[in-house]
């Protein structure tokens, strides 16, 4: 029996974001806790706090000296953050990057000030777009391995990320 990898990652997916901690209660939450559990608005609405899923990081050949990982972090709180720093033993540093045009040219560039996160947005970090860079991985990231990270954020509390190891054309899902 052949259970289509992607129906498994969106189920994984889905077991994670029912498993998100819900006790980190911004202070002073006027907005009253709705509980409109009807399935239109369960769809729209983020869940509460800042939240990272569908991580995933390139491969990388053994002496291969960079890789870019990406992901989608949901602010569902009510106040802005931002993604400062990621931090990864698998590799010798993680940089956030944003790509875009400029004159004509794609160009890269380090965010000093890190990712911001605004209150009720998704932010992807996606090919062609903000990325992270894993510089100097210790060791080839094949296809299937698992790249465990820290996401470190202005306001939310610190975040376990597990990164999926995707070889060439696995990046689309
Ligand atoms: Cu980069």
């Amino acid at each position: 029996m052949k259970i289509p990898a992607t129906g498994l990652a969106a189920l994984l997916m889905a077991f994670a974001g029912c498993s998100q901690p819900s006790g980190t209660d911004a202070p002073g939450d006027d907005t009253a806790g709705t509980m409109g559990d009807d399935a239109t608005r369960a769809a729209q609405a983020l869940p509460p706090g800042v939240a990272a899923s569908d991580a995933w990081v390139r491969e990388v050949p053994a002496g291969g000296r960079v890789a870019g990982g990406y992901l989608t972090i949901a602010n569902g709180g009510d106040s802005d953050d931002r993604l400062l720093a990621v931090e990864s033993d698998q590799a010798a540093r993680v940089e956030i990057h944003e790509m875009r045009h400029e004159d004509g040219m794609m160009r890269m560039r380090h965010l000093d000030d890190g990712l911001p996160l605004p209150a009720g947005e998704r932010t992807a970090l996606a090919p062609g777009g903000y990325h992270l860079m894993f510089i100097e991985p210790v060791r080839p990231f094949a296809a299937g391995d698992e790249v465990p990270a820290t996401l470190r954020f202005a306001h939310a509390p610190a975040q376990q990320v597990v990164f999926e190891v995707r070889g060439p054309g696995g990046e689309e899902r």
